[in-house]
């Protein structure tokens, strides 16, 4: 099975010290490990990795084509600001989740909007790093499908 590219960008490295009334205590190796425990039970590899480069991220997505069998992303404050993102996720042809820890609309009016939302299969946030968990069961549900047509 191709792995799953788990993507997260700027700040997230942070996570547990960063706001911590607002992003929780959970540390971005803690989400890690919750993904690759859902990855192992879903039966596919997880290549999770962080970067605060937006280029970087471009680099990975576009990297993941032929090579991985879907995406989950959180492209943290990029999200709100990245036509580059939106293109490379249009042009990998993978099917992708948009994941956020925090419920983004429950935030300030500049995190309402997302240049990612409109080229993902679907969006979560709020649910902390569970989040990327159910991403990675509709992702799972998604290439099964796929894979059967
Ligand atoms: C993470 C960030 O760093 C913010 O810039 C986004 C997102 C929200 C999150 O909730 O995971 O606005």
């Amino acid at each position: 099975m191709k792995p799953v590219f788990v993507l997260n960008g700027p700040n997230l490295n942070m996570l547990g010290l960063r706001e911590p009334e607002i992003y929780g205590q959970e540390t971005l190796a803690d989400v890690q490990q919750v993904c690759e425990a859902a990855g192992a039970r879903l039966g596919f590899p997880i290549d999770f990795r962080q970067t605060n480069i937006e280029g970087e991220l471009v680099s990975w997505i576009q990297g993941a084509r032929g090579v991985a069998c879907g995406l989950v992303i959180n492209a943290a404050a990029y999200t709100h600001t990245s036509v580059a993102i939106h293109d490379a996720i249009k042009a990998s042809g993978l099917p992708a989740v948009e994941v956020h820890l925090t419920n983004v609309y429950k935030r300030e009016p500049f995190r309402h909007k997302s240049f990612v939302s409109g080229v993902v299969m679907g969006v979560i946030c709020g649910f902390g790093g569970y989040g990327y968990v159910l991403a990675l069961e509709a992702l799972s549900r998604i290439v099964i499908q796929t894979s059967k047509n």
